[in-house]
């Protein structure tokens, strides 16, 4: 691919509203954004969706630029890259700090597909032409407010709504949102907050006719998962727990879930993504798409996954406007009737824009071979 540079930016951009999940509250987004450059002045772009604390899992944007900077940059230095599948088994032997890793490979990916002149989503294989979308919600301060979010985002054409639990905001707080929208499709997501001693607890959704509840038990857990899933009606879908094929295999032989939330980050990558997919569409779990507060070059990813055939439910790639005043892409991520068209413009689809990625640029570095 004649790469002639890299450049990390570490970025800082403040949310429309705090974000809050079991794990703590956020109101800026930091990440740093991977620009991949080639002989012929194109760029390729790639977001990495560790956060600033290692509170979802144990990457931070800190440890992501270390991890690039020392090893995985070097390591795409010394081998040729002819396409981007390669990437993860040059990477291979550097353990975990998966985000780190999808960051680079994502933004060869949107070089590659640039250098072919096709939209990065049939280079992937994808073949859905609009996808569906959901949107998360997390805890609110009153019922009142949740309620209140939720109308409008229905009414705004969200496929599904997704509600952030916790022990102290879980069961009254659902029974109150059934209670005021008895059709909507709706699920819970606990960030790992609770423990099989909840087991009778979490029973207790069951009566809510969810669609599923997300990484209920510890984050690192697929036994627990699957004793708890015996016990529930309502399916369990892995969020966190699944970091690579391997862990779905063993997820899907275990019981452990019978949904899997896809994260192009925690898994390290599109090509490992997509391998998953693949796994669960011919062992018919349904995937969708997860999200991490991106920006919309994050976001783009996500838009090119989700036209893969499995990934049958809503995601929570909601529209640009859901955390930004202002996205760094051209045009901006829109959602009418819950669906996104997918872009067919070479590569992401969407452009990002250099002057508003400068302004929210802390600092960068470039490297070259
Ligand atoms: O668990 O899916 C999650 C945000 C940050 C970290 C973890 C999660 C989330 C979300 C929001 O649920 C998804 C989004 O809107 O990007
Ligand atoms: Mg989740």
């Amino acid at each position: 691919m004649q790469l002639h540079s890299i450049t990390l930016r570490a970025m800082s951009m403040r949310m429309k509203s705090p974000f809050t999940t079991s794990f703590g509250t956020q109101w800026d987004k930091h990440f740093i954004l991977v620009e991949v450059r080639d002989k012929d002045g194109r760029s390729g772009w790639g977001e990495s969706v560790a956060m600033k604390e290692p509170f979802y899992n144990e990457e931070t944007v800190g440890t992501n630029w270390l991890i690039m900077k020392e090893f995985l940059i070097p390591l795409l230095w010394q081998k040729p890259v002819s396409h981007p599948q390669e990437v993860s088994s040059i990477f291979s032997h550097i353990r975990r700090n998966n985000m780190a890793k999808s960051a680079l490979e994502g933004a060869l990916w949107d070089l590659y597909a640039k250098q072919q002149n096709l939209p990065l989503y049939r280079v992937l294989g994808g073949e859905r032409t609009e996808i569906q979308v959901g949107i998360s919600i997390g805890v609110q301060d009153s019922v009142s407010k949740l309620l209140s979010l939720i109308e409008r985002y229905v009414t705004e054409g969200y496929r599904r709504i997704k509600i952030k639990i916790k022990p102290g905001w879980d069961l009254d707080v659902v029974a109150a949102v059934r209670n005021r929208f008895p059709d909507i499709s709706l699920m819970v997501d606990a960030n790992s907050a609770y423990t099989l001693d909840d087991i009778d607890h979490l029973a207790e959704l069951d009566q809510f006719n969810l669609m599923m509840i997300e990484q209920p038990l510890a984050h690192d857990d697929i036994i627990d998962h699957a004793a708890l899933q015996k016990k529930l009606r309502t399916p369990i879908c892995l969020d966190e727990s699944i970091h690579s094929l391997e862990d779905a295999r063993k997820a899907v032989a275990l019981g452990s879930c019978r949904i899997i939330n896809i994260k192009i980050g925690r898994v390290g990558g599109l090509a490992e993504a997509r391998k998953i997919h693949d796994f669960c569409l011919q062992k018919g779990l349904p995937v969708w798409c997860g999200g991490m507060l991106e920006s919309g070059i994050g976001r783009a990813h996500n838009v090119a996954i989700t036209t893969l055939p499995g990934f049958t439910l809503p995601g929570d790639t909601a529209a640009s406007s859901r955390y930004w005043e202002k996205d760094l892409i051209e045009p901006e991520v829109t959602v009418e009737n819950g669906l996104i068209r997918v872009p067919e413009r070479p590569g992401l689809g969407y452009e990002p824009v250099r002057e508003r990625i400068d302004e929210f640029t802390m600092y960068s570095e470039t490297f070259r071979p």
